[in-house]
């Protein structure tokens, strides 16, 4: 091997015992293997040899480059396994140690108290059952017995969408009664259901959002009568509050859908807000017994078959129950008020209270 060919050889070896970290190293790598490199210089200046000499000269430069190929990739092989050694040895795991405390999200007064009804219904026999948001006109409104022009429609501040053709109107469900109306097209005799979940109205101020929940139920048997009503959502109310001995006034009221239709209170003091205390009447539930036009409209005999419905705002339970002062931080995502307003997820559902 010629001179400068051992020179190089020489020299690139001891760069490379030089080079303490693969940065070094890669330099060394590129200064004789790159495009400018060393080596790569005398490959090029190959064709200015003479004739003569060119083919002994090739050869030579060849069994170098194997040769500093195969020590550059030597040392890296060592310097990575050096670097591997040293985060071994400096990072180090204790199993010991207890978890970091991770922030756990909290569940929304709203789901929970839609948690709570179901539990409370459902030990009382009730399935839940559900419905599109985006409903017929008809089963919003046709089949409740709230024909077009009625003035219980102007009450509802609906949510029109827009007419694709000659399809009939589409509306966002003003209340969850289409659920109740769809169970009953669909459900085989007797049923009890409760139908939870979001309604919309055209209406936005202090006290209403437009988008709301709701939770309405059905009872339908031969023999339902108004006792069965009042002793279910008695039951019901104390439950849910917690209170044994929680005072429940029927009122006489009217809704289309239910004949005689009945306003539900409860007793609190008005001064307090306390619930269950004091001489005040809070109104806080619609019942009534299913009016015939409405069993008729959705397919049941109403001289086989007859029974009870209610609704109440899921909101304003959660305010009453929880203490919460204001409607609008329910859909604001005020991560404070979360904090302070939302539940445990591995909490215990109250069923255990009295039901
Ligand atoms: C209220 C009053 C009520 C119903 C809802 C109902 C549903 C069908 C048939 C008959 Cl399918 N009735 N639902 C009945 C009485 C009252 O809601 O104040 N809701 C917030």
């Amino acid at each position: 091997m010629s001179d400068d060919l051992a020179a190089l050889k020489t020299e690139t070896e001891a760069a490379l015992v030089e080079a303490a970290d693969l940065r070094a190293w890669d330099a060394v790598r590129v200064a004789v293997l790159g495009r400018n490199g060393k080596l790569t210089a005398l490959l090029k200046d190959l064709g200015k040899t003479a004739p003569e000499q060119r083919r002994e000269r090739g050869a030579a430069l060849n069994v170098l480059k194997d040769a500093l190929t195969q020590a550059i990739e030597a040392r890296r092989a060592d310097l990575e396994a050096a670097a591997l050694e040293a985060r071994l040895a400096a990072e180090r795991l204790d199993p010991s140690l207890p978890p970091r405390p991770r922030p756990t999200g909290l569940i929304h007064p709203i789901s929970r108290t839609m948690e709570e009804i179901a539990a409370i219904f459902g030990a009382m026999g009730f399935a839940i059952a559900e419905g599109p948001d985006v409903e017929s006109d008809w089963h919003n409104f046709g089949a409740l017995n709230i024909p077009a022009h009625h003035p219980a429609r102007a009450d509802h501040d609906t949510f029109y969408l827009p007419a694709q053709g000659n399809e009939p109107p589409r509306v966002l469900r003003t209340h969850t009664s289409p659920v109740q109306a769809r169970a009953m097209l669909t459900r085989e005799l007797p049923f009890r259901v409760i139908a939870v979940g979001r309604t919309y109205r055209a209406d936005h101020d202090a006290t209403h959002s437009p988008m709301f929940h709701q939770c309405e139920g059905l009872v339908l048997d031969r023999d339902i009568t108004l006792g069965h009503l009042k002793g279910c959502l008695i039951d019901f109310l104390r439950a849910f509050f917690g209170i044994a001995e929680l005072p429940v006034r029927f009122r006489s009221s009217y809704f289309p859908f239910t004949e005689p239709s009945m306003e539900v209170d409860i007793g609190w003091d008005r001064r307090s807000g306390e619930l269950g205390k004091g001489s005040d009447w809070l109104e806080i539930l619609g019942s009534g017994m299913v009016h015939p036009r409405v069993l008729a409209n959705c397919g049941i005999d109403p001289r086989a078959w007859q029974g009870f419905a209610f609704g109440m705002g899921v909101e304003r339970i959660a305010m009453l129950k929880h203490g919460v002062p204001d409607l609008r931080p329910f859909y604001e995502s005020d991560i404070r008020w979360l904090r302070h307003y939302g539940f445990n997820p591995l909490a215990p559902t109250m069923l255990h209270e009295g039901v």
